[in-house]
């Protein structure tokens, strides 16, 4: 397969815990139903497996309610996997967990020492550069050390300010194709996306932004019809799933993966 930044031979996803109720939210609109949340994350497994990929499903760690989100653990790309430093201190232990996994598909697994912290779900890896958010979880120095580990491959590190009151950079924006991000109105109005295509989620659909481009597939949360309207009429294939569980601890598609295709496998 020719590498694109949305095809991918691999995914990780980790199962929810019963202690996924637990979760980080920034605001308490109830505990998640668990029995809900786990037949959506079945059916997000059961899409990224419909493409051909691998899929290493991976159990609950009761310890970190949040593990669920397994984006946040970790950056892969097609020549290294770099264990984040996530913002967190409930999720910092979530990336060592991740590395020595990462290890059996890489190579070369490096990890962010700090002092500064990132988040995977502040990272937006297109065809020509990384997009990192500063954000209530990711820093200048956790950026510039991703910036450091990232340069001997050439890769051309940015960044850029997610929006104030938003989780992560991705909660706002999904690349759809090497040229085009599926964005927010308030964050492509910052600029960040000048000179790719952009597809704005319809108005009152902000939340629909944190979809996933998986090979043939965008895999969006279901309940924002104008947006997978949208979507569909510029030729995307879409398919939806329930995100309403996840959405009470701010979670979403992107999060419940790492998606990758090693250079080494
Ligand atoms: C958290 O606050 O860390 C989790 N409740 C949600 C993480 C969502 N992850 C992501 O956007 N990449």
């Amino acid at each position: 397969m020719t590498y694109r930044s949305y095809t991918f031979t691999h995914a990780i996803v980790r199962k929810p815990g019963a202690g996924v109720i637990d979760g980080l939210r920034a605001v308490d609109t109830g505990a998640p139903d668990f029995g809900q949340f786990q037949r959506d994350h079945a059916t997000y497994i059961s899409l990224l497996k419909s493409t051909g990929a691998g899929v290493s499903e991976l159990d609950a760690l009761d310890n970190f309610p949040d593990s669920v989100f397994v984006e946040d653990s970790a950056l892969c790309l097609p020549e290294v996997a770099i264990a984040m430093r996530p913002g967190a201190p409930s999720r910092l232990g979530e990336a060592a967990i991740m590395a020595p996994v990462l290890s059996g598909y890489y190579h070369e697994v490096l990890s962010i020492e700090g002092p500064g912290f990132i988040d995977g779900g502040d990272i937006l890896v297109t065809e020509r550069e990384i997009l990192v958010g500063k954000s209530a979880r990711t820093d200048a120095a956790g950026i510039a050390e991703l910036r450091s580990l990232t340069s001997r491959w050439d890769y051309s590190v940015r960044e850029v300010q997610t929006p104030a009151g938003v989780l992560h950079f991705k909660t706002d924006c999904s690349l759809m194709d090497e040229e085009t991000v599926l964005t927010t109105k308030r964050l492509s109005d910052t600029g960040c996306f000048d000179g790719y295509r952009t597809i704005n989620t319809a108005d009152g659909e902000e939340a629909a932004a944190n979809a996933i481009r998986f090979n043939e597939l965008v895999i969006m949360p279901s309940g924002f019809p104008k947006t997978a309207d949208k979507l569909s009429a510029a030729g995307y294939t879409v398919r939806e799933v329930g995100n309403t569980e996840a959405a009470k601890l701010d979670g979403g598609m992107s999060c419940l993966s790492l998606r990758f295709s090693p250079n080494s496998q």
